[in-house]
């Protein structure tokens, strides 16, 4: 697919949250680790059933990206990679999209809402982006404030699943889906 400008900084903003370590390059570290943090951040010791799944996931979710992505086979994935991966409908494809993403977000629901109804206050969503992230506070309120578009005050898994898709495949800059990472490097 083409890559438009405004998608080429998405993926680039993209890139720098899966770095964990922001060493500029994904590694199986960089998902291991930021689950582990999640884990850490909402009180779930190691053999917790709920973070044992949320870190499989994100380590099947390394397995298939570096399957895929990895082109010159040294076990990390660049910018360059990534991107590439992308354009050619390798990642995130419209077609899979749900399916892709709902068992992902369903483990990440059972680690990081601590009250258990269902759904992301704002300091639930401030607490795992900044985990999995290293989203900055003031930018996850801003996200949550956005991606409530009924404006009860939670953001659903439904309204972050419809915030995913368009991030990558909504190029209205003023979408909702814009705004899903914060602001986006130049
Ligand atoms: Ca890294
Ligand atoms: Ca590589
Ligand atoms: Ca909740
Ligand atoms: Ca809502």
């Amino acid at each position: 697919m083409e890559i438009s400008e405004f998608l080429d900084r998405k993926l680039a903003r993209r890139f720098q949250t899966f770095d964990f370590d922001g060493d500029g390059r994904l590694e199986r570290s960089d998902f291991e680790s930021s689950a582990m943090r999640v884990g850490d951040e909402f009180g779930h010791s190691v053999d917790s059933p709920a973070r044992q799944r949320f870190l499989q996931l994100s380590l099947d979710l390394w397995e298939h990206l570096v399957s895929v992505a990895d082109s010159d086979r040294d076990g990390t994935i660049d910018l360059d990679e990534y991107k590439q991966a992308f354009a050619d409908g390798l990642l995130e494809t419209e077609g899979s999209f749900d399916q892709g993403y709902r068992p992902f977000l369903d483990a990440l629901m059972a680690v990081v809402d601590t009250d258990g109804n269902g759904v992301l206050d704002v300091d639930e969503y401030v607490g795992w982006t900044a985990a999995l992230m290293r989203l900055p506070e003031s930018d996850a309120r801003e996200i949550h404030r956005r991606l409530d578009t009924d404006g009860d005050g939670f953001v659903t898994v439904q309204e972050l699943l419809q915030a995913i898709h368009d991030f990558y495949f909504d190029d209205n800059p003023d979408g909702v889906g814009s705004w899903l990472l914060g602001p986006l490097p130049d």
